[in-house]
């Protein structure tokens, strides 16, 4: 199964060949989504939470070379170490930035599934997206599968004339009723949009223990869902009933950020305005967009959106792990 360029982990085929409950997780949102240390015990947090609840995780990234599904915790760390220190962050790492042993200096790159191909015949490291991910888990043999992140990419606010519309989109719409466990998409798009888009696509978004769609940071993004679940048992049986019809697409299962650390919408807006015009004044724009505005956020946060960034990422690997162990049984 392993070809020159596909690494399953050992801890993933065991899982694979007993049928047992798998969770792929995304490694984008660690590398680029969020600062270092944060990243690493939100990235170790994921796994740990898909383990307690009887799942296997399956993080995914390009290592020298080779699209990796399961990763080893000297990775985790690794690609964690290439992303920017965050504020504060140097302290509680002990360390300043020309500590960093070698092989974590400088960021790793961010593909998705158009990446792939060129970062792995470069022998280089990269980072995954959604779309990656699900193409990873495709190869691996994990479709349909399970998978969590934070926030699904869909399409930009000025996709009329950039065309910046993200790749997830595509391989969503082909992901054969693998559920994606998320919370909502990322805020900086135009959300209808891609809500619509995602429709146009037949993939199907159900909220989990809500009727409105998540808005990322903030509980609502003020839009009313068709479909709703409350339990793991009532989403099995809803994606058992999506993959014997034979349906395409991919469920996005989506919840919302936990409420103790759910961001209100006004201030979040006003933080992500002024990115957006920092963003277009430093001619900012494409794959660089989303961690450029994420840093800026966090910055006029003060570090508020980066505690909700973690905990909804862990939320989400514990629902995921629940979900896939749901659909085993
Ligand atoms: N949401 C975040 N941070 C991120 C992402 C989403 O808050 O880093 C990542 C996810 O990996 C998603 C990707 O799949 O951004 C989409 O990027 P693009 O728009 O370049 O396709
Ligand atoms: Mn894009």
């Amino acid at each position: 199964m392993d070809a020159d360029w596909l690494d399953v982990s050992a801890s993933v085929v065991e899982a694979r060949s007993h049928a047992r409950a798998i969770v792929a997780l995304e490694t984008t949102v660690i590398a680029q989504g969020l600062p270092w240390p944060d990243n690493l015990e939100t990235a170790r947090g994921m796994e740990i939470a898909v383990r307690s609840v009887g799942a296997a995780p399956a993080s995914v990234a390009v290592v020298r070379g080779r699209l990796r599904i399961g990763l080893a915790d000297a990775e985790l760390f690794e690609i964690s170490r290439s992303a920017a220190t965050g504020p504060g962050g140097a302290a509680g790492a002990g360390g300043r930035d020309d500590d960093r042993p070698a092989e974590g200096r400088g960021r790793w790159a961010k593909a998705n599934r158009r990446d792939l191909a060129a970062v792995a015949a470069a022998g280089g490291c990269a980072a995954t997206t959604v779309s990656a991910t699900l193409w990873a888990m495709r190869r691996a043999a994990l479709v349909p599968g399970v998978m969590a992140t934070g926030g699904l990419g869909g399409v930009h606010r000025d996709a009329g004339s950039s065309f910046d519309v993200s790749t997830d989109l595509d391989e969503l719409a082909r992901a054969d009723g693998s559920v994606v466990v998320c919370s909502g998409m990322k805020s900086i798009l135009d959300v209808p949009a891609t809500l619509e888009s995602l429709e146009t696509r037949g993939v199907l978004v159900v909220g989990y223990r809500t009727d409105e769609l998540p808005g990322f940071l903030t509980r609502s993004a003020g839009l009313r869902l068709e479909h709703r679940v409350d339990s793991p048992a009532e989403i099995a049986r809803l994606v058992r009933a999506h993959r014997e019809l034979g349906l395409p697409g991919a469920i996005v299962l989506v919840q919302p950020v936990p409420e103790e650390s759910a961001m209100d919408p006004a201030p979040l807006d006003a933080a992500m305005a002024r990115a957006l015009e920092a963003a277009r004044r430093a001619g900012i724009a494409g794959k660089a967009l989303t961690p450029f505005l994420l840093e800026a956020v966090r910055e006029a946060t003060e570090g508020r959106s980066l505690r909700a960034n973690c905990e909804l990422l862990i939320a989400n690997a514990r629902l995921a792990g629940e979900v896939a162990t749901a659909m085993v049984s």
